[in-house]
């Protein structure tokens, strides 16, 4: 049996579906869970959907994908502009990490224009809303497939 995805969410993504459709749509994070396993199925995977406020969690759940994932999507939300902790979590493990965010934080304020995630992960995807977590689910069994 092949290790499942993780698709792992940081700070205040619960709360999506419920402000900020404009920057975030109208997907909550149980549809953003059911896009992914619907997605994975389709191609043959399996996925663990976990969502965190605290970044030690988001560190733990990284160090357990070193073993139990075969690839990592990971939205670490604002924790992706600050976290010197997640930067050594991704360094640290061989299993692929896809970076991906609802919006491009690339085109709003400057404090999001730093990645700690990116220089540490092996792609990006940002700017494409809901519909990124599916193309990141694609981007993480490519690289499961080609990574073993
Ligand atoms: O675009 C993304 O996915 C982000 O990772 C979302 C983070 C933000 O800090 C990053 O710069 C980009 C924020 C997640 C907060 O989500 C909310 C959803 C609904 C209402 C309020 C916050």
């Amino acid at each position: 049996m092949a290790k499942p995805i993780f698709v792992l969410n940081g700070p205040n993504l619960n709360l999506l579906g419920t402000r900020e459709p404009h920057i975030y749509g109208a997907d909550s994070l149980s549809d953003l869970q059911a896009r992914c396993e619907a997605k994975a199925a389709a191609l043959g995977h399996t996925v663990v959907f976990r969502q965190t406020n605290k970044e030690g969690e988001l560190v733990d759940w990284l160090n357990e994908a070193r073993t139990e994932a075969c690839a990592v999507i990971l939205n670490a939300a604002a924790y992706s502009h600050t976290s010197i902790a997640i930067y050594d979590a991704i360094k640290a493990m061989a299993t692929p990490v896809v970076e991906c965010h609802l919006s491009n934080p690339q085109a709003r304020e400057a404090f999001r224009h730093v990645s700690m995630v990116s220089p540490a992960a092996k792609g990006v995807i940002s700017g494409f809303g809901a519909k990124g977590y599916e193309l990141a689910i694609e981007a993480a069994v490519h690289l499961a497939s080609t990574s073993v």
